[in-house]
């Protein structure tokens, strides 16, 4: 059974996310989308919320599950028997850090890491620029799922 993981932040889940999770569910028997839980930084959305989110962007990937983790993302990989790590690149500047992790990874627990380069379409999305925009009216339809796209009209006008 090849098992990997898609780690992230998720903050909110954009189609660039998506894309990488579709790609890497191609790959996998299973593939475990999980959510680092971070105490030291407040998101805009609350864990449950991304994951809820997440649930509803993946669910016609029956191999797809989505969890949270709190901690190294190593323990997390040895806890559940997880050897591989799939990670979007977007440009150079993401390779340098990415590289990085990566090779402390498997330093640390002998766990590997693909890289899947983004689609040219959602090369240019992060979760910050999607609620920079969102946040201030603009619209991100186009860029995010949209159970998303709803939850952010609502945040804002909670906000107004
Ligand atoms: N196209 C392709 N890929 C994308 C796109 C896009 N448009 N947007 C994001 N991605 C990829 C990112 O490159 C990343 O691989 C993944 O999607 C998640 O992105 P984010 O922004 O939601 O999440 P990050 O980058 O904040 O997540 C970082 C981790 C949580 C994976 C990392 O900090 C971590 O592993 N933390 C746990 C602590 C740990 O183990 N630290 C030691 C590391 S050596």
């Amino acid at each position: 059974m090849r098992r990997a993981v898609c780690p992230g932040s998720f903050d909110p889940v954009t189609n660039g996310h998506v894309d990488v999770i579709n790609r890497a569910a191609a790959l996998y028997d299973e593939l475990v989308v999980a959510v680092l839980v971070n105490p030291g930084k407040a998101g805009l959305f609350s864990v449950e919320e991304r994951m809820e989110l997440l649930r509803d962007a993946v669910a016609g990937l029956p191999t797809v599950t989505v969890d949270s983790f709190e901690g190294l993302l190593v323990d997390y990989c040895r806890s559940n028997d997880i050897p591989v790590i799939v990670k979007g690149l977007r440009a150079v500047s993401d390779f340098e850090y990415e590289l990085q992790m990566a090779q402390m990874n498997r330093e640390l627990a002998a766990v590997e890491t693909l890289f899947v380069p983004t689609a040219p379409q959602v090369g240019h999305l992060s979760s910050s620029l999607v609620k920079q925009i969102a946040t201030f009216g603009g619209d991100v339809s186009s860029l995010v799922p949209e159970a998303v796209h709803r939850k952010l009209l609502e945040h804002r006008e909670r906000r107004q």
